[in-house]
């Protein structure tokens, strides 16, 4: 008997390696500020992470754009930067600027984190989980998710996103091994961090390395495909039934690597891995997950359709679920979210309707 779990929601199959007649498909911040529901609610609350910590806001907004969209899955409503929250490193988020954290100065700042109190300070994380996975319809899958070890450590380095990122890589190349403690520590963390959301209920979990296309080879296999193995080892001892999906974005032609060193099952590929490069080196081997440019989801019209179809014509053929290579962007008009879900729902049909 397979090892894999049997499921009759299409994401599971199309991770178990299921080429389905028309794509499952959700989209990265499908919940967030291009819905003005979101934007509403949001408003509850001044603190972001006050905002992720309270169950009742975060089980809402989880749930709004699957009231609009029919999304083949729900995804947690939280953000990566929980982990170094828990930790106990200072973490805000300034209104239209991003994250903003009081960056680790060198290895002696290792010791101002503590993961004593993690699984307690994210309990109200938990909670949320379960009552998403009661609130959702049997169809829908509930996807889990954690940022990846080294696009924790740029946060928790640079103390912000958006930087040229030279703190960290001088801590990389310069300090591999002080670096290492801090990719070991979240390492075992976010593997506990992840049993955690499935013991709760997420069916799915996608892990987020960001950063890592900033990596050359030799790094990117130290500090972004080992440890993302490492966490595997771990989550899929206790369950070995639950797909993950690993982003690594930017990554290029890196990309393969995952697929050769880790037992991922599903990859999630950003606009720069081109669709005839994707059928030819990654979907003989396992599920892909993209790439829809999420700029051309705010432009629309029929650059949009042409851009979906292309996409659909080419990736269709073996597992795939269809997604965006990037988050939604706030200036998303959410009907064009609208006609992206309708064209999908209705494939193989809508190629012949909409062109
Ligand atoms: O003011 C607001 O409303 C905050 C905007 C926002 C939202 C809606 C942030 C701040 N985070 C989120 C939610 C979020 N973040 C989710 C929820 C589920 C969903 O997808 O609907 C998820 C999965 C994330 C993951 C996340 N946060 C990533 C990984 C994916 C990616 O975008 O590459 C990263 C890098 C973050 C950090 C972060 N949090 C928020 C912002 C603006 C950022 C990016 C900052 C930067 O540019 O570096």
């Amino acid at each position: 008997m397979s090892l894999k779990m049997k499921s009759s929601k299409l994401i599971v199959r199309s991770l178990n390696g299921e080429k389905l007649k028309r794509p499952p498909f959700w989209f990265m911040r499908q919940a967030g500020r291009y819905l003005p529901e979101y934007r509403k609610i949001r408003q509850k609350s001044k603190n972001f992470l006050d905002f992720c910590y309270t169950p009742d806001l975060a089980v809402e907004v989880t749930l709004q754009p699957l009231r609009r969209y029919k999304m083949d899955a729900a995804i947690l409503f939280s953000d990566i930067l929980v982990v170094p929250d828990a930790l106990g490193q200072k973490v805000e988020f300034i209104e239209g600027k991003g994250p903003l954290l009081d960056p680790l100065q060198s290895v002696k700042d290792f010791n101002l984190l503590s993961s004593e109190n993690f699984h307690s300070h994210l309990s109200s994380v938990y909670e949320t989980i379960s009552i998403i996975k009661r609130e959702i319809s049997s169809e829908t899958a509930l996807i889990g998710f954690s940022g990846a070890p080294f696009t924790l450590a740029v946060y928790m380095i640079e103390g912000m996103g958006g930087t040229d990122c030279t703190r960290i890589l001088r801590w990389a190349n310069e300090m591999p091994e002080d670096f290492q403690i801090l990719i070991d520590l979240l390492t075992e963390i976010i593997a506990e961090y992840l049993v955690k959301q499935v013991d709760s209920g997420a069916e799915i979990i996608q892990i987020f390395d960001s950063w890592s296309g900033i990596l050359q080879k030799e790094n990117f296999c130290r500090f972004s495909v080992n440890p993302i193995q490492k966490i595997l080892g771990k989550f899929k001892k206790v369950y070995p039934n639950i797909p993950v999906i690993v982003f690594p974005r930017n990554a290029g032609t890196l990309t393969k690597t995952f697929i050769k060193e880790t037992n991922i099952d599903g990859i999630s590929l950003d606009k720069s891995n081109s669709l005839d490069w994707i059928v030819k080196n990654l979907q003989p081997y396992i599920t892909v997950q993209g790439n829809l440019d999420n700029k051309t989801l705010v432009t629309g019209g029929k650059k949009l359709k042409m851009e979906t179809i292309k996409i659909l014509k080419k990736l269709n053929n073996g597992p795939f679920i269809f997604n965006l290579g990037h988050g939604i962007l706030p200036d998303t008009p959410p009907q064009n979210v609208a006609i992206l879900s309708e064209l999908i729902l209705g494939w193989p049909d809508t190629e012949f309707q909409s062109l």
